[in-house]
């Protein structure tokens, strides 16, 4: 079975190591005397008796550089590994420390870690309360963790279970004390929630990757797009579409590379029909009429001519992000050539004047053409899908 990650993170002095010295039973880990004993980087744990590793971060300093700090050792711990060719590095289960002893901290606490994991929404976390050392306040305590977890729904957790704990005895004097509480609770509900955590992480890093590949290729699609604006602004006596089409080509290979589609026959196939549609298509020489043909334009034609070209290639663009992340999530395949024709038309049809029209309007009359790009660009990539 594969072994779990647990990260620990929380701010620091709020017992993260005590906590996990706690939980494996041996002195593994480093606890802070001072300022000497402060954990620098990542210190990762295994014991044989536990099925998960658990990963020791620093701390959270109130400034936003720490904080980056011990999340990015997180992200680059799980890429190393992921190149060296172990894949079993990703997070699947997070204690999310705060301090029992400052709790009215725990807004501001709260708010930064929730900030920090940002990327690991759908993992389950456990919120330990460390130095949970008065009985009285526990229940409490729970309930406050609670009110500020929900304050900031802007950064949703999957939070599982709010853990008091105690990890050393704390000694209040020579013959009073707290005995350690709470670790095996923390232990078993880890153990409970680790599947689900493993399928969590899953289903995390695809949702980032797919976002990231979908942001390169809105790149990939502006340039095509501003390009394509310079050129249409140059008067030229052919045929407006296929004066496009080594931007086009250009503009879909590098979408299909981003998403990692193999280049085989079929790949072929498929971008040559998205060219083809965008090219010599008659939906689109039909589009580019009608364009021409839009009574009372209030701009000179060389920049109509700019408009059009760009607002061709946008659409061609997000069409080809479109039908390509369908294949690559596999709901589709690249040798479904009429859906993918289908698909790039109807971004050339009446939605496609729509959104010219809006161009048009928003464009000022000696409109320069980085403004008329930017303006093409936003109008077609701006909608969140
Ligand atoms: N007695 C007792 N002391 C605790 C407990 N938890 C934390 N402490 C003390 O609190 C101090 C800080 O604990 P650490 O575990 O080093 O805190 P940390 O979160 O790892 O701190 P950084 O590594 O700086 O981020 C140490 O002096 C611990 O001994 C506990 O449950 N009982
Ligand atoms: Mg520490």
């Amino acid at each position: 079975m594969e072994k779990g990650n647990v990260l620990v993170i929380g701010n620091s002095g709020v017992g993260k190591s005590t906590l996990i010295n706690g939980v494996l039973g041996n002195d593994y880990a480093k606890t802070g005397f001072g300022s000497t004993g402060v954990t620098d980087r990542l210190e990762i744990y295994e014991s044989h008796s536990i099925p998960f590793r658990i990963i020791d971060t620093i701390g959270f300093e109130p400034s936003v550089f720490k904080e980056w700090k011990a999340i990015n050792a997180v992200k680059s711990w799980s890429k190393q590994s992921i190149k060296e060719g172990r894949g079993d590095t990703k997070i699947n289960v997070i204690w999310f420390c705060v301090e029992g002893t400052s709790r009215k901290f725990f807004p501001k606490a709260i708010k930064d870690v929730l900030k920090a994991t940002k990327m690991w929404s759908s993992v389950p976390v456990i919120v330990v309360i460390t130095k949970s050392y008065s009985v009285l306040e526990r229940e409490e305590n729970i309930q406050m963790v609670y009110d500020a977890i929900a304050a900031y729904k802007q950064y949703p957790i999957n939070l599982k279970r709010v853990i008091p704990v105690v990890a050393q005895t704390y000694f209040i004097n020579e013959s009073t004390f707290v005995l350690p509480e709470g670790i095996s609770e923390l232990i078993a509900v880890t153990n409970e929630l680790l599947p689900e955590g493993i399928q969590a992480s899953e289903g995390d890093i695809s949702t980032f990757q797919l976002k990231r590949k979908r942001t390169l290729s809105h790149g990939i699609v502006g340039v095509a797009t501003t390009s394509a604006v310079v050129i249409g602004a140059v008067p030229i006596p052919f045929s407006d579409a296929a004066i496009l089409g080594p931007i086009e080509v250009a503009e879909i290979n590098a979408i299909v590379r981003i998403y990692g589609i193999p280049q085989d026959e079929n790949a072929k196939q498929f971008i040559s029909s998205i060219i083809e549609v965008g090219t010599v298509g008659v939906v689109a020489k039909t589009a580019i009429s009608a364009l021409k043909a839009i009574p009372g334009v209030n701009v000179g034609a060389s920049v109509l001519n700019a408009m059009i070209a760009g607002s061709l290639v946008a659409a061609i663009g997000e069409g080809a992000i479109y039908a390509v992340e369908q294949v690559y999530t596999g709901k589709k395949d690249t040798n479904d050539l009429d859906w993918v024709k289908k698909v790039i038309e109807s971004k050339l049809t009446s939605q496609f004047v729509e959104k010219f029209n809006d161009i048009l309007r928003t464009s000022s009359e000696e409109g320069d053409l980085k403004s008329v790009a930017k303006n093409i660009i936003d109008l077609f990539l701006s909608e969140d899908k």
